[in-house]
Protein backbone atom coordinates (compact mmCIF):
# COMPACT_ATOMS: atom_id res chain seq x y z
CA UNK A 1 0.00 0.00 0.00
CA UNK A 2 0.97 3.58 -1.09
CA UNK A 3 0.34 6.54 1.23
CA UNK A 4 0.25 9.76 -0.36
CA UNK A 5 1.00 13.05 1.42
CA UNK A 6 0.71 16.56 0.34
CA UNK A 7 -1.16 17.55 2.88
CA UNK A 8 -3.32 19.54 0.08
CA UNK A 9 -6.35 17.36 -0.49
CA UNK A 10 -7.32 18.97 -3.96
CA UNK A 11 -3.37 17.45 -5.39
CA UNK A 12 -3.92 14.37 -3.87
CA UNK A 13 -6.75 14.12 -5.22
CA UNK A 14 -4.70 15.06 -8.83
CA UNK A 15 -2.43 12.66 -8.17
CA UNK A 16 -4.91 9.78 -7.15
CA UNK A 17 -6.30 10.56 -10.75
CA UNK A 18 -3.36 9.83 -12.40
CA UNK A 19 -2.18 6.60 -10.39
CA UNK A 20 -5.56 5.34 -11.18
CA UNK A 21 -4.98 5.70 -14.68
CA UNK A 22 -1.91 4.39 -14.60
CA UNK A 23 -1.72 1.29 -11.75
CA UNK A 24 -5.27 -0.05 -11.64
CA UNK A 25 -4.23 -2.29 -9.46
CA UNK A 26 -2.22 -0.09 -6.83
CA UNK A 27 -3.69 0.59 -3.98
CA UNK A 28 -2.91 4.00 -3.30
CA UNK A 29 -4.55 5.69 -0.06
CA UNK A 30 -4.62 9.57 1.37
CA UNK A 31 -5.49 11.24 4.97
CA UNK A 32 -8.99 11.20 3.70
CA UNK A 33 -9.33 6.78 3.78
CA UNK A 34 -9.79 5.10 7.09
CA UNK A 35 -6.23 2.97 7.18
CA UNK A 36 -4.33 1.04 9.58
CA UNK A 37 -0.80 2.55 9.61
CA UNK A 38 0.65 -0.94 9.97
CA UNK A 39 -0.30 -1.94 6.38
CA UNK A 40 1.33 0.91 4.58
CA UNK A 41 4.82 -0.01 3.26
CA UNK A 42 5.68 3.32 1.14
CA UNK A 43 4.36 6.33 1.34
CA UNK A 44 4.81 9.33 -1.44
CA UNK A 45 5.49 12.59 0.13
CA UNK A 46 6.44 16.43 -0.25
CA UNK A 47 7.21 18.43 2.98
CA UNK A 48 5.78 16.29 5.24
CA UNK A 49 5.40 18.05 8.96
CA UNK A 50 7.81 16.94 11.91
CA UNK A 51 6.86 13.22 13.23
CA UNK A 52 4.95 12.22 9.97
CA UNK A 53 7.04 9.34 9.17
CA UNK A 54 6.57 7.46 13.11
CA UNK A 55 3.11 6.90 12.27
CA UNK A 56 4.34 4.04 9.74
CA UNK A 57 5.96 1.17 11.55
CA UNK A 58 6.42 -1.12 8.50
CA UNK A 59 7.50 1.69 5.83
CA UNK A 60 9.81 0.01 3.50
CA UNK A 61 10.70 2.99 1.68
CA UNK A 62 9.86 6.73 1.12
CA UNK A 63 8.94 8.25 -2.58
CA UNK A 64 9.98 12.15 -2.16
CA UNK A 65 7.76 13.50 -4.94
CA UNK A 66 10.12 16.32 -5.63
CA UNK A 67 13.93 16.88 -7.30
CA UNK A 68 15.12 17.91 -3.72
CA UNK A 69 15.47 15.69 -1.12
CA UNK A 70 17.28 17.84 1.08
CA UNK A 71 14.60 18.25 3.86
CA UNK A 72 14.06 14.80 3.73
CA UNK A 73 17.52 13.87 4.17
CA UNK A 74 17.83 15.94 7.45
CA UNK A 75 14.72 14.51 9.33
CA UNK A 76 14.82 13.15 12.72
CA UNK A 77 11.74 10.89 12.15
CA UNK A 78 13.58 8.76 9.30
CA UNK A 79 16.08 5.79 10.04
CA UNK A 80 18.93 6.56 7.64
CA UNK A 81 18.91 3.10 6.35
CA UNK A 82 15.28 3.52 5.22
CA UNK A 83 15.83 4.02 1.23
CA UNK A 84 14.39 7.78 -0.44
CA UNK A 85 13.58 7.99 -3.97
CA UNK A 86 13.74 11.06 -5.69
CA UNK A 87 12.00 12.39 -8.73
CA UNK A 88 14.27 12.32 -11.69
CA UNK A 89 13.52 14.94 -14.46
CA UNK A 90 9.89 14.91 -14.39
CA UNK A 91 9.33 17.80 -16.74
CA UNK A 92 11.12 20.18 -14.62
CA UNK A 93 14.13 20.60 -16.79
CA UNK A 94 12.41 22.17 -20.12
CA UNK A 95 11.13 24.21 -17.36
CA UNK A 96 14.64 25.25 -15.74
CA UNK A 97 15.34 25.85 -19.62
CA UNK A 98 12.43 28.43 -20.44
CA UNK A 99 13.08 29.88 -16.76
CA UNK A 100 17.07 30.65 -17.44
CA UNK A 101 16.23 31.68 -21.13
CA UNK A 102 14.40 34.18 -19.99
CA UNK A 103 16.92 35.26 -17.44
CA UNK A 104 19.46 35.70 -19.82
CA UNK A 105 17.49 37.22 -22.70
CA UNK A 106 16.70 40.18 -19.92
CA UNK A 107 19.99 40.52 -19.28
CA UNK A 108 21.25 40.74 -22.75
CA UNK A 109 18.12 43.12 -23.65
CA UNK A 110 19.00 45.16 -20.49
CA UNK A 111 15.03 44.41 -19.30
CA UNK A 112 16.52 44.38 -15.60
CA UNK A 113 17.46 48.22 -16.26
CA UNK A 114 14.20 49.15 -18.26
CA UNK A 115 12.12 47.94 -15.34
CA UNK A 116 14.29 49.94 -12.93
CA UNK A 117 14.25 52.47 -14.65
CA UNK A 118 10.34 52.51 -15.58
CA UNK A 119 9.89 52.64 -11.56
CA UNK A 120 11.85 56.24 -12.21
CA UNK A 121 9.86 57.48 -15.09
CA UNK A 122 13.13 57.29 -16.47
CA UNK A 123 13.69 57.44 -20.21
CA UNK A 124 17.44 56.23 -20.79
CA UNK A 125 18.17 53.89 -23.73
CA UNK A 126 21.22 52.19 -23.26
CA UNK A 127 23.69 53.44 -25.71
CA UNK A 128 23.97 50.06 -27.99
CA UNK A 129 22.50 46.63 -27.51
CA UNK A 130 24.97 43.93 -25.88
CA UNK A 131 26.99 42.28 -28.45
CA UNK A 132 28.05 39.13 -27.03
CA UNK A 133 25.79 36.25 -24.52
CA UNK A 134 26.86 35.96 -21.23
CA UNK A 135 28.76 33.24 -19.91
CA UNK A 136 27.03 30.88 -18.44
CA UNK A 137 28.09 28.89 -15.32
CA UNK A 138 26.41 26.10 -14.14
CA UNK A 139 26.87 24.82 -10.11
CA UNK A 140 25.86 21.22 -10.15
CA UNK A 141 25.38 18.92 -13.65
CA UNK A 142 23.13 16.67 -12.53
CA UNK A 143 19.94 15.29 -13.98
CA UNK A 144 18.88 19.15 -14.44
CA UNK A 145 21.90 21.09 -14.94
CA UNK A 146 23.31 18.58 -17.12
CA UNK A 147 19.92 19.32 -19.71
CA UNK A 148 20.87 23.42 -19.17
CA UNK A 149 23.85 23.71 -19.66
CA UNK A 150 23.67 21.30 -23.08
CA UNK A 151 20.45 23.15 -24.24
CA UNK A 152 22.12 27.16 -23.99
CA UNK A 153 25.41 25.59 -25.34
CA UNK A 154 23.29 24.39 -28.42
CA UNK A 155 22.17 27.96 -28.34
CA UNK A 156 25.64 29.66 -28.82
CA UNK A 157 25.97 30.06 -25.29
CA UNK A 158 29.62 29.57 -23.67
CA UNK A 159 28.83 26.94 -20.97
CA UNK A 160 30.96 25.63 -17.98
CA UNK A 161 29.66 23.46 -15.26
CA UNK A 162 30.83 22.59 -12.10
CA UNK A 163 30.22 18.64 -10.67
CA UNK A 164 31.74 16.72 -8.06
CA UNK A 165 32.92 13.71 -9.92
CA UNK A 166 34.38 14.60 -13.43
CA UNK A 167 32.81 13.63 -16.86
CA UNK A 168 32.39 14.61 -19.96
CA UNK A 169 29.43 16.62 -21.14
CA UNK A 170 29.58 17.64 -25.03
CA UNK A 171 30.09 21.33 -25.46
CA UNK A 172 29.86 21.92 -22.14
CA UNK A 173 33.21 22.96 -19.77
CA UNK A 174 33.34 20.13 -17.04
CA UNK A 175 34.95 21.57 -14.15
CA UNK A 176 35.32 19.88 -10.28
CA UNK A 177 37.34 20.38 -7.25
CA UNK A 178 38.05 23.67 -5.47
CA UNK A 179 40.46 24.79 -8.47
CA UNK A 180 37.15 23.98 -10.89
CA UNK A 181 34.76 25.90 -8.63
CA UNK A 182 36.98 29.12 -8.36
CA UNK A 183 37.59 28.78 -12.31
CA UNK A 184 34.09 28.47 -13.33
CA UNK A 185 33.16 31.80 -10.57
CA UNK A 186 36.36 33.88 -12.71
CA UNK A 187 34.99 33.80 -15.91
CA UNK A 188 31.34 33.06 -15.21
CA UNK A 189 28.72 36.53 -16.08
CA UNK A 190 25.18 34.08 -15.24
CA UNK A 191 25.82 31.71 -12.55
CA UNK A 192 23.36 29.19 -11.91
CA UNK A 193 22.71 27.36 -8.84
CA UNK A 194 21.21 23.74 -9.45
CA UNK A 195 23.70 22.32 -6.47
CA UNK A 196 21.57 20.03 -4.04
CA UNK A 197 21.31 20.88 -0.74
CA UNK A 198 23.71 19.12 1.24
CA UNK A 199 26.53 19.76 3.95
CA UNK A 200 29.24 20.53 1.14
CA UNK A 201 27.25 23.40 -0.81
CA UNK A 202 25.43 24.92 2.26
CA UNK A 203 26.31 28.66 2.21
CA UNK A 204 28.46 28.28 -0.87
CA UNK A 205 26.47 31.41 -2.39
CA UNK A 206 28.94 33.32 -0.19
CA UNK A 207 30.62 36.40 -0.29
CA UNK A 208 33.90 35.15 -0.45
CA UNK A 209 32.77 32.96 -3.61
CA UNK A 210 30.32 35.85 -5.14
CA UNK A 211 32.90 38.42 -5.14
CA UNK A 212 35.43 36.10 -7.59
CA UNK A 213 32.45 36.36 -10.09
CA UNK A 214 33.68 39.11 -12.68
CA UNK A 215 32.05 42.92 -11.80
CA UNK A 216 28.61 43.06 -13.24
CA UNK A 217 27.89 39.61 -13.41
CA UNK A 218 24.26 37.85 -12.37
CA UNK A 219 23.08 35.04 -10.09
CA UNK A 220 20.13 33.22 -10.37
CA UNK A 221 19.27 30.62 -7.41
CA UNK A 222 17.29 27.59 -7.98
CA UNK A 223 18.53 25.39 -5.89
CA UNK A 224 17.92 26.01 -2.70
CA UNK A 225 18.22 28.69 -0.30
CA UNK A 226 20.08 27.67 2.30
CA UNK A 227 23.09 27.89 -0.34
CA UNK A 228 22.85 31.72 -0.17
CA UNK A 229 24.28 33.83 2.76
CA UNK A 230 21.18 36.46 2.04
CA UNK A 231 22.81 39.76 3.61
CA UNK A 232 26.46 38.83 1.27
CA UNK A 233 24.15 38.77 -1.85
CA UNK A 234 22.83 42.24 -0.72
CA UNK A 235 26.14 43.75 -0.24
CA UNK A 236 27.25 42.59 -3.67
CA UNK A 237 24.43 43.88 -5.44
CA UNK A 238 24.54 47.37 -3.50
CA UNK A 239 28.53 47.62 -3.98
CA UNK A 240 27.16 46.75 -8.17
CA UNK A 241 29.85 44.14 -7.83
CA UNK A 242 26.74 41.88 -9.06
CA UNK A 243 24.17 43.36 -11.36
CA UNK A 244 21.07 40.85 -10.77
CA UNK A 245 19.87 38.13 -8.66
CA UNK A 246 16.79 36.49 -9.74
CA UNK A 247 15.89 34.25 -6.57
CA UNK A 248 13.28 31.33 -7.14
CA UNK A 249 14.68 29.24 -3.66
CA UNK A 250 14.81 31.23 0.02
CA UNK A 251 15.59 29.42 3.40
CA UNK A 252 12.30 30.61 4.28
CA UNK A 253 9.42 30.15 2.45
CA UNK A 254 7.43 32.25 1.78
CA UNK A 255 10.20 34.53 1.96
CA UNK A 256 9.25 37.01 5.17
CA UNK A 257 7.24 40.30 4.22
CA UNK A 258 9.92 42.02 5.86
CA UNK A 259 12.79 40.22 4.34
CA UNK A 260 14.90 43.01 2.55
CA UNK A 261 15.08 41.08 -1.38
CA UNK A 262 11.62 42.05 -1.82
CA UNK A 263 11.98 45.53 -2.15
CA UNK A 264 16.08 45.60 -3.96
CA UNK A 265 15.47 47.27 -7.19
CA UNK A 266 18.36 44.58 -8.36
CA UNK A 267 16.41 41.21 -7.22
CA UNK A 268 13.65 39.61 -8.83
CA UNK A 269 11.54 37.19 -7.02
CA UNK A 270 9.71 34.09 -8.12
CA UNK A 271 7.93 31.49 -5.59
CA UNK A 272 9.69 28.61 -6.13
CA UNK A 273 8.34 27.63 -9.61
CA UNK A 274 11.56 27.52 -11.78
CA UNK A 275 10.06 23.70 -12.40
CA UNK A 276 6.66 22.21 -11.56
CA UNK A 277 6.64 18.68 -10.95
CA UNK A 278 4.48 17.03 -13.79
CA UNK A 279 1.94 14.20 -11.85
CA UNK A 280 2.02 12.12 -14.90
CA UNK A 281 5.60 11.74 -15.28
CA UNK A 282 6.04 11.62 -12.00
CA UNK A 283 3.28 8.65 -11.00
CA UNK A 284 5.26 6.61 -13.82
CA UNK A 285 8.30 6.89 -12.32
CA UNK A 286 7.04 5.73 -8.83
CA UNK A 287 5.15 3.20 -10.45
CA UNK A 288 8.27 1.55 -12.02
CA UNK A 289 10.07 2.36 -9.37
CA UNK A 290 7.73 -0.42 -7.39
CA UNK A 291 8.09 -2.80 -10.10
CA UNK A 292 11.30 -2.51 -9.42
CA UNK A 293 11.54 -2.90 -6.03
CA UNK A 294 9.29 -5.71 -6.03
CA UNK A 295 11.75 -8.23 -8.69
CA UNK A 296 14.26 -7.03 -6.21
CA UNK A 297 16.09 -4.29 -8.43
CA UNK A 298 17.56 -1.00 -7.77
CA UNK A 299 15.16 1.86 -7.84
CA UNK A 300 16.19 4.95 -10.26
CA UNK A 301 16.66 8.16 -7.89
CA UNK A 302 17.96 6.40 -4.89
CA UNK A 303 19.28 9.09 -2.54
CA UNK A 304 22.67 8.08 -1.61
CA UNK A 305 22.16 9.29 2.25
CA UNK A 306 26.08 9.69 3.06
CA UNK A 307 26.40 12.59 0.31
CA UNK A 308 22.97 13.99 1.21
CA UNK A 309 21.40 13.69 -2.42
P1 LIG B 1 21.11 15.83 -9.11
O1 LIG B 1 21.32 15.14 -7.81
O2 LIG B 1 20.76 15.03 -10.30
O3 LIG B 1 22.38 16.69 -9.48
C1 LIG B 1 23.17 17.31 -8.52
C2 LIG B 1 24.44 17.83 -9.16
O4 LIG B 1 25.17 18.57 -8.18
C3 LIG B 1 25.37 16.71 -9.64
O5 LIG B 1 26.00 17.09 -10.83
C4 LIG B 1 26.39 16.61 -8.51
O6 LIG B 1 27.66 16.14 -8.93
C5 LIG B 1 26.50 18.05 -8.11
N1 LIG B 1 27.01 18.17 -6.75
C6 LIG B 1 26.46 17.70 -5.60
N2 LIG B 1 27.26 17.99 -4.55
C7 LIG B 1 28.32 18.65 -5.06
C8 LIG B 1 29.49 19.19 -4.48
N3 LIG B 1 29.74 19.11 -3.17
N4 LIG B 1 30.40 19.78 -5.31
C9 LIG B 1 30.16 19.85 -6.64
N5 LIG B 1 29.07 19.35 -7.25
C10 LIG B 1 28.17 18.75 -6.45
O7 LIG B 1 19.97 16.94 -8.83
P2 LIG B 1 18.91 17.56 -9.84
O8 LIG B 1 19.64 18.09 -11.03
O9 LIG B 1 17.79 16.64 -10.06
O10 LIG B 1 18.37 18.78 -8.94
C11 LIG B 1 19.25 19.75 -8.42
C12 LIG B 1 18.56 20.60 -7.37
O11 LIG B 1 17.66 21.51 -7.98
C13 LIG B 1 17.67 19.86 -6.38
O12 LIG B 1 18.44 19.24 -5.35
C14 LIG B 1 16.78 20.95 -5.86
O13 LIG B 1 17.38 21.56 -4.72
C15 LIG B 1 16.73 21.95 -7.00
N6 LIG B 1 15.40 22.03 -7.62
C16 LIG B 1 14.73 23.23 -7.58
C17 LIG B 1 13.50 23.36 -8.17
C18 LIG B 1 12.82 24.67 -8.23
O14 LIG B 1 11.68 24.76 -8.68
N7 LIG B 1 13.48 25.74 -7.84
C19 LIG B 1 12.83 22.21 -8.81
C20 LIG B 1 13.64 21.02 -8.83
C21 LIG B 1 14.86 20.95 -8.24
P3 LIG B 1 27.87 14.64 -9.51
O15 LIG B 1 27.21 14.65 -10.87
O16 LIG B 1 29.33 14.51 -9.59
O17 LIG B 1 27.19 13.72 -8.53
C1 LIG C 1 12.23 20.78 -5.74
C2 LIG C 1 11.11 20.34 -6.54
O1 LIG C 1 13.07 19.95 -5.38
O2 LIG C 1 10.19 21.16 -6.73
O3 LIG C 1 12.33 22.00 -5.46
O4 LIG C 1 11.10 19.20 -7.02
Amino acid sequence: MLYLHFGDEREEGYWLKCFKQQAPGLQVVTAKDKLAPEAVKWVGVWNPKPNFFKAFPNLQGVFALSAGVDALVARDDLPSSLPIMRLLDAGMAQQMIDYLLWVALTLQGDFDLYLQRQKQKNWQPELSKNPTKPRVGILGLGTLGIKVAQKFSQLGYSVSGWKRTAAFVEGVEVLVGDEGFVNLLKKTDLLVNLLPNTAATNKILNKANLEKLPQGASLVNIGRGQQLVDKDLISLLDTQHLRLAVLDVFSTEPLPENHPFWAHSQVIITPHIAAYTLPELAVEQVVNNLKRLAKGEKPTGLVDSTLGY
